[in-house]
């Protein structure tokens, strides 16, 4: 989702419905939607109102939705790209088999409640039966040209229990790009009948519409009524704001649009619109404090115009005095599970671990938003078998930590224990906590609060959590807002009475629910990293996930509470061998580490460390590229690399390392953004002064397109030298160039 500012003049304005407003009796204030703000409203009544901004009916029952599926799937499945150009041979779909029930399964025993489909990405192609274009899966020999993926997908989900969205995208490459394309033709805008009768096609449902649109806002129109009156109720309609590309100043009539979705589609909610917005990235990540009520500078209910929302701060008191309307509005947020939204292939497109999958739903849906999870099909129509197996372990986790509260016999106000979102405590006046009590003491690391949002907005804006823990009260938590929902995760406590403070908040706030959850963590297997000072850093490894980094360290951030030991002498370490503390120097030699959870060991990490990098300089290079230059290589940071240009070999870099050294041989880790550049064959040589070299030995390297890790060769005898050169003699895959991400010497 990328809505563009070009967008702001591409989407028509249709007015909609009349403004409620309030006025600003402070007292009498009643909880809506849309709050406006009234030029005199002083900065207290502005909070006074942003108190009392709820959800509608359909906002909380897709909140409630909490984790939730995209599938992008279409021509873009089969010509392996992100985009499609809209002049695809609908051919290229050559789709032979559709398992929607594999999908529904899969989805359902991952924990998620819905799932919306690309009926149509930005190419235009559809995968339905549509009445008013041939650009779509009716031109495909799957089924003869009579296939149905949202019919198929439609009734997996009434099979599993499943809510049905879709995704239309307003922007159409095929009807840009044909001759006779409808958008951007400069059509006339005329009354128009909505839905279009089509001879031998008759629509079961007889609502009919008239708009005054053009001819493009009239397929689009004619497109949403079939998919929302022919597939069973459609619980949300998905508008994405990127745009390939655009032409003839084309508008989107949206209050038609609009209109029309709430007649047929009542129980729907419009994602990239007044209802749900976008969250502002594509990676998973979620804002520390996530505000739902949102300022906006023209009425959320009548605009057409919704830019994108970035930035780290939405919704802070200091936004909110800038307002001129109120409006709630929460965020998906979405991301893939795959490197791309389209599947592509199972060998060099890196799928997301349950770790990482889980941490984004704990950070998502206890961060006050819906996580929508993109899982693409492959071209059998299935999910294929490292994408099941994430989102199964995923529902596993889901279940097992959340699916059992530890505060079901536990003693408090009941309002917060009860497990009903409708029942609330109001912390009025210097009440401002919540203690609970357990008939025995509780092992937690988890805590789920909730406030009364349907009723009483989102108004928490800092609280604590304590555990009586030695006779005393211990801070355990820290947050800023509840909203909808706040997973807190801390190491763990055993403890018998829990509290909740809530430090500030907008007006009184309605805590809807306490729970106390356990989450089993493991001790995380480990991974180095080393400065080019020698200065070496202990962390859960991070997933081997290249695309849209969101930054978080998955492993680290579920398994609080482990303890890591290492050992530089080759022995293997124990309980017993050296604590890591934080970063230290260390200088060559072996260095093993585990991590110890709960009396739970990780597998031994291992790592032979080369000589410290402080004093190495780059001699000499064949070539190298722009933001790709030699020093990369040896700059101690496996995420860069050095890559030359494709021209003739021999590729090759020489190093000063400082001063004189035995080596007993060398580390090559090859870069892993492409598969280029993987250097599959060379020679070593060394040098007393650096400028004359002699070849030590010759290194081959095998199977590194599939397996981009770190390679090593050792010397049959250790050499000494201050200058040594690496010189490729064959790249893998006949590639031209050579890439290195980073050289060690042992
Ligand atoms: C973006 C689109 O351009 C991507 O292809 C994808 O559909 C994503 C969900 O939204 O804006």
């Amino acid at each position: 989702m990328m809505i563009s500012q070009k967008e702001s003049f591409l989407i028509g304005c249709l007015n909609m419905a009349f403004l409620l407003c309030v006025h600003a009796q402070t007292s009498t204030i009643v909880p809506q939607n849309t709050i406006k703000i009234d030029a005199t409203d002083s900065k207290e009544t502005i909070i006074e109102k942003a108190a009392h901004v709820v959800p509608s009916t359909n906002q909380l029952k897709a909140l409630q939705n909490e984790f939730i599926a995209f599938i992008h799937f279409g021509p873009n499945t089969f010509t392996r790209m992100e985009w499609g150009n809209g002049k695809e041979d609908p051919k290229i779909f050559d789709l032979k088999t559709l398992d929607t029930d594999q999908w529904c399964r899969t989805l359902k025993a991952a924990g998620m409640k819905m799932v919306i489909l690309t009926v149509k990405h930005h190419d235009g192609f559809v995968l339905w039966q549509s009445r008013y274009t041939t650009h779509g899966i009716m031109s495909t020999p799957f089924r003869d040209g009579k296939g149905d993926v949202l019919r198929d997908l439609s009734a997996s989900c009434q099979k599993y229990g499943l809510k049905l969205g879709v995704y239309l995208s307003p922007a159409d490459l095929y009807q840009i790009e044909n001759p006779e394309g409808l958008y951007g033709n400069l059509s006339k805008y005329t009354k128009r009948v909505i839905p279009r009768e089509v001879p031998g096609r008759p629509f079961a449902n007889k609502t009919t519409f008239e708009f005054e649109v053009d001819d493009y806002n009239e397929y689009f129109l004619n497109q949403l009524f079939e998919i929302l009156t022919e597939y069973g109720p459609v619980h949300e309609v998905w508008f994405d704001g990127a745009h390939p590309k655009t032409k003839g100043g084309q508008r989107y009539n949206y209050g038609a649009w609009k209109e029309l979705i709430r007649t047929l589609a009542p129980e729907a909610v419009i994602f990239g619109r007044e209802d749900i917005r976008w969250c502002g990235n594509e990676s998973g990540r979620t804002r520390d404090t996530e505000w739902n009520v949102i300022p906006y500078p023209d009425n959320p209910d009548t605009t057409s115009l919704f830019p994108d929302m970035q930035g780290e701060d939405l919704g802070s008191r200091d936004k909110l005095y800038q307002a001129r309307y109120l409006h709630y509005q929460q965020a998906e947020t979405n991301t893939s599970i795959r490197e791309g939204w389209f599947y592509r292939d199972d060998t060099h497109q890196k799928v997301r671990n349950a770790d990482d999958v889980f941490d984004i739903y704990e950070r998502s849906v206890g961060g006050n938003s819906t996580f929508l999870l993109n899982v693409p099909p492959n071209r059998d129509g299935k999910f294929s078998a490292a994408d099941v197996d994430a989102l199964i372990e995923t529902g596993k986790r889901i279940n097992e930590t959340y699916g059992t509260n530890l505060l079901d016999r536990a003693e408090g106000p009941r309002q917060v224990l009860d497990n009903k979102l409708d029942t609330y405590l109001l912390l009025s006046g210097d009440a401002r906590e919540i203690v609970i009590s357990t008939p025995a003491p509780i092992t937690t690391n988890r805590l789920m609060l909730q406030e009364a949002i349907g009723t009483h907005s989102e108004r928490v804006e800092k609280f604590a959590v304590d555990a009586w823990v030695g006779n005393q009260w211990k801070e355990i938590a820290l947050a800023t807002n509840i909203g909808y929902k706040r997973i807190l995760r801390f190491a763990d406590v055993t403890t018998d009475k829990l509290r909740v403070r809530v430090l500030e908040s907008r007006l009184d706030p309605a805590i809807s629910h306490v729970s106390a959850h356990f989450y089993k963590a493991h001790p995380p297997q480990l991974a180095f990293t080393r400065g080019r000072d020698g200065t070496v850093s202990i962390a859960p490894k991070q997933a081997d996930f290249n695309w849209k980094p969101h930054g978080e360290n998955a492993a680290g951030n579920l398994n609080a509470g482990f303890e890591i030991f290492y050992t530089l002498d080759g022995t293997t370490p124990n309980h017993t061998s050296q604590k890591y503390e934080g970063p230290f120097k260390a200088t060559r030699g072996e260095l093993k580490a585990i991590s110890i959870h709960h009396d739970e060991v990780s597998p031994v990490h291992s790592e032979r460390l080369g000589i410290v990098k402080e004093n190495w300089a780059v001699r000499a290079v064949s070539s190298e590229r722009k933001n790709h230059g030699a020093p990369l290589a040896i700059d101690a940071d496996p995420r860069t690399f050095w890559q030359s240009e494709n021209d003739e070999a021999p590729h090759f870099i020489a190093i000063d390392l400082g001063a004189e050294y035995t080596v007993n041989g060398m580390a090559y880790t090859p870069q892993t953004a492409h598969s280029e550049g993987m250097m599959a064959k060379g020679i070593i040589q060394a040098s007393a002064d650096g400028r004359t070299w002699k070849t030590v030995e010759a290194f081959e390297f095998g199977n590194l397109i599939n397996d981009p890790t770190e390679r090593t060769h050792y010397f049959k005898k250790p050499i000494v030298t201050r200058y040594i050169r690496v010189e490729s003699l064959e790249i893998a895959g006949k590639g031209e160039a050579v890439a290195i991400s980073e050289l060690d010497f042992l």
